[in-house]
């Protein structure tokens, strides 16, 4: 595996020792974040995983070469739009090795390679889902980071769905793949930086307790799926306000007919205008905090 993926010395001694590790995404740092907060920001997530004593593992695609553990100088290409770099999901990570192109891992292939290399618990901001339609006649579009965390072993700790998504529909849609939507320290789903308005289900006090739970889940009943652990964005933005900035942006999207994968970003950025970078802000901030819980519940788990 050495010749097309590549994992850092520190990730390898930490896997061999058993030690915590997190993944994190760097699709965030390719599409859903503009310079110089997209590096800023994977930066601070790896410091926050390092302060809480985990060993952090970016993953990402340099010249075709899957990194697993990347450096500052591999994350600062990748933050930078003038490379072009691709936004690869899982199904697509074969054809970017073999085109020797470099790209952003989204949630769906981050998952695929964690489990791969044997990294059990993944931060990110908010994940993919069911996007919304504005009438019957929009294509409908579901992100492959569903399916992918419903295929791979990995504790995806996030503020659930991004807002600009079907939120309800996403979380019935996990159900349904019968991926696990725990929820960490609240009684309320989040939706990015808004509250969702969903009562949790399954709701957990502590990271030795969710630690409990996955092992139960992977190794005692043997489920193949990733589990979502839902985490309270720390600045919470009013929902109203959200919604009443995305509709325009949703009905520009639909017009413009845009491409896929341009539709996450588009928005994300669409709603950081609008809002004077209040939505970026909080981005931000949730970022950090994912990582720091991340830490928290690969710690409990390799304890
Ligand atoms: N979280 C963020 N910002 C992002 C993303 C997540 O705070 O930009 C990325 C993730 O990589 C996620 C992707 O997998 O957006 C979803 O894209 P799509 O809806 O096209 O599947
Ligand atoms: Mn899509």
């Amino acid at each position: 595996m050495d010749e097309l993926i590549r994992i850092s010395d520190e990730v390898i001694a930490a896997l061999r020792d058993g030690r915590p590790i997190v993944a994190l995404e760097t699709s965030v740092v390719a599409q859903g974040l503009p310079p110089p907060a997209n590096l800023e920001s994977a930066r601070r997530c790896a410091q926050v995983v390092r302060d809480g004593g985990a060993v952090p593992a970016a993953i990402g695609i340099i010249e075709g070469r899957i990194l697993v553990g990347m450096s500052d100088a591999e994350l600062q290409r990748l933050g930078d739009p003038a490379r072009k770099p691709l936004k690869a999901g899982a199904r697509e990570l074969a054809a970017i090795c073999a085109q020797k192109r470099d790209a952003g891992t989204t949630v769906s292939a981050t998952c695929a390679v964690a489990a791969r290399v044997g990294i059990r618990v993944f931060a990110t901001g908010g994940i993919g889902g069911v996007h919304r339609r504005l009438d019957a006649l929009e294509p409908g579009d579901v992100s492959a980071d569903l399916a992918e965390i419903a295929r791979h072993r990995v504790c995806v700790v996030c503020a659930g769905p991004k807002i600009i998504l079907d939120v309800p529909a996403t979380f019935e849609l996990l159900e349904t793949l019968g991926v696990p939507v725990w929820s960490y320290r609240s009684d309320e789903l989040p939706a990015f930086y808004c509250g969702s308005g969903l009562r949790a289900e399954q709701a957990f006090a502590s990271a030795v307790q969710v630690a409990q739970a996955l092992r139960a889940h992977w190794e005692v009943l043997e489920s193949p799926t990733g589990v979502v652990l839902t985490v309270q964005p720390p600045i919470a933005l009013p929902r109203a306000e959200i919604e009443a900035a995305l509709l325009p942006a949703l009905r520009e999207a639909a017009r413009r007919k845009l491409p896929g994968k341009e539709v996450t970003p588009f928005l994300l950025g669409a709603l950081s205008k609008a809002t004077a970078g209040r939505t970026q802000e909080a981005n931000l901030a949730l970022l950090e905090n994912n990582a720091t819980t991340a830490t928290e519940i690969s710690r409990a788990l390799s304890a």
